[in-house]
């Protein structure tokens, strides 16, 4: 298979968020058929969802893959899974969550694999890092992702330093 362009979500908020972000870069880079093409910055984000609980850091990566949508959430699940990922309470804290966000311009819906990630273009902590990687990404059925930045600012986040 050709290699798409996806997009995948990095997040946090137990156990040493951004060191475990960091990490979880290499990680998905490292998936088989994957490259890592780009890191966004990390950012200190506000809980959305579920509020009674501590910030998150967020993130974005930009990979090449050839592995098939599934073949990718499988992979990032057991990354979560070797995170010490316990799912509890829906939207809750979690050591680590990768999300696909864009896999190229595919637009589907199975049971736990929706793309485009139907939230992203609601979230500040999607929109920012994902606009770091890839400024031109198109959300399929929906537009930029730049035209929906505006409507997100009242979302707050914070760009951390980046660490050599
Ligand atoms: N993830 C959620 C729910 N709420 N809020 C922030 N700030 N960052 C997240 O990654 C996040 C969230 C469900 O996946
Ligand atoms: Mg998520
Ligand atoms: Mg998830």
């Amino acid at each position: 298979m050709n290699p798409v362009r996806a997009v995948v979500a990095l997040g946090s908020n137990l156990d040493g968020p951004e060191a475990r972000v960091r990490r979880a870069f290499d990680e998905v880079g490292a998936l088989p058929s994957t490259r890592l093409v780009a890191r966004s910055a990390l950012y200190r984000t506000a809980p959305v969802g579920y509020l009674d609980q501590p910030a998150f850091v967020n993130a974005c990566a930009l990979v090449e893959t050839s592995l098939a949508p599934r073949e990718l959430l499988e992979g990032l699940l057991a990354i979560e899974h070797r995170h010490g990922r316990v799912r509890d309470i829906p939207n809750g804290p979690r050591t680590l969550d990768l999300d696909i966000v864009l896999y190229g311009d595919l637009a589907m819906h199975e049971h736990g694999l929706t793309l485009p990630h139907p939230r992203a273009h609601e979230r500040a902590f999607v929109l920012a890092p994902l606009l770091d990687v890839w400024p031109d990404a198109i959300i399929p059925g929906r537009g930029a992702a730049s035209s929906f930045r505006g409507a997100v600012r009242d979302q707050a986040i914070e760009r951390l330093p980046d660490t050599p």
